[in-house]
C-alpha cells in the first residue's frame, strides 16, 4: 500500500507542481500545511539541506526539490498521464524548458521585491523570458511544450506564469499580453482548460489579495 504525503505552503508555485503532477496522475495523497514562518520538526528532519517546501514523502522516504520530486514521481508512476514524451530528443527538450523556467523564473520574485531600476531591471529581464519562451518554446505547433499532453515543462512554466499575472496586478503592470505573446498566452490558456488544473489552481484574486497585503508589508519595512 503506497504512502504519499506532501508538504507544501499554499499558494507556493513549487507546491503547485507537484499538486498538479499527483493529481494528473490519480495519485492518493495527504497534503500537510507548512508554516513557513515556525518550521516543523518533521520539515526539518525530511529536508535538512534547504529546509525548505515542498517535500514529497513516499514510503517514508522524503524527496526534495520540486522538479526532483516531479521526475521521481514520473518514474513510480510512469504509465498514469506520462510526463515526458517517448523519443529522447523530446524529452531533453521538455527537461531543458523544465529547467529553464526554473533559472529564469526567479526573476519574477525580484520583480515583486524591488523598486526603482532594480525593478525596471527585473521587468525587462522578465520580457526577455517571456519572448524566450514565446520564439523557441515550439508552442506554435505544439498544445504543449512535449507535444498534445500536459508534462514537465508545462507545470513549470505555468508555476511562473500564473503568479507573474498577480505580481503584474499587484505592481500594477502588464508584461505577460496576448498580442505581444500570442503563442504562450494561447498556451496558458489551453493549459488552464485542461479540467485538473482547472480544479487545482489556486484563485488569483485571493492571491492578489495576499499578495498586496505582502508587498505593502515589504515596503513598508524598506522605508524605515
Ligand atoms: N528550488 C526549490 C524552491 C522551493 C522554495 O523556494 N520554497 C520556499 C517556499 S515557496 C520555501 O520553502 N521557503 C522557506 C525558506 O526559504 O526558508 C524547489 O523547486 O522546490
Amino acid at each position: 500500500m503506497e504512502n504519499v504525503k506532501l508538504f507544501g505552503t499554499l499558494p507556493s508555485p513549487f507546491s503547485y507542481r507537484v499538486i498538479w503532477v499527483l493529481e494528473l496522475k490519480g495519485i492518493k495523497y495527504d497534503y500537510i500545511e507548512e508554516d513557513l514562518a515556525n518550521k516543523s520538526s518533521l520539515l526539518l528532519q525530511y529536508n535538512p539541506v534547504h529546509k525548505k517546501i515542498p517535500v514529497l514523502v513516499h514510503n517514508e522516504k522524503p524527496i526534495c526539490e520540486s522538479l526532483v520530486i516531479l521526475e521521481y514521481v514520473e518514474e513510480i508512476w510512469p504509465h498514469q498521464h506520462p510526463l515526458l514524451p517517448k523519443e529522447p530528443y523530446e524529452r531533453a527538450m521538455v527537461r531543458f524548458w523544465a529547467k529553464f523556467a526554473d533559472e529564469k523564473g526567479i526573476v519574477i520574485w525580484i520583480l515583486f521585491r524591488t523598486t526603482g531600476e532594480d525593478q525596471a531591471k527585473a521587468k525587462k529581464e522578465c520580457f526577455n523570458m517571456l519572448e524566450t519562451l514565446e520564439e523557441h518554446g515550439n508552442l506554435g505547433t505544439n498544445t504543449f511544450f512535449g507535444g498534445e499532453n500536459v508534462g514537465l515543462a508545462d507545470l513549470a512554466v505555468a508555476s511562473v506564469i500564473h503568479w507573474l499575472e498577480v505580481i503584474e496586478q499587484v505592481l500594477e503592470i502588464k508584461l505577460f499580453e496576448g498580442t505581444t505573446f500570442p503563442s504562450l498566452y494561447n498556451w496558458f490558456n489551453n493549459l488552464k482548460d485542461v479540467p485538473i488544473i482547472k480544479s487545482n489552481i489556486p484563485d488569483q484574486h485571493q492571491m492578489f489579495l495576499s499578495f498586496k497585503k505582502q508587498r505593502e508589508t515589504l515596503m513598508d519595512s524598506t522605508a524605515t
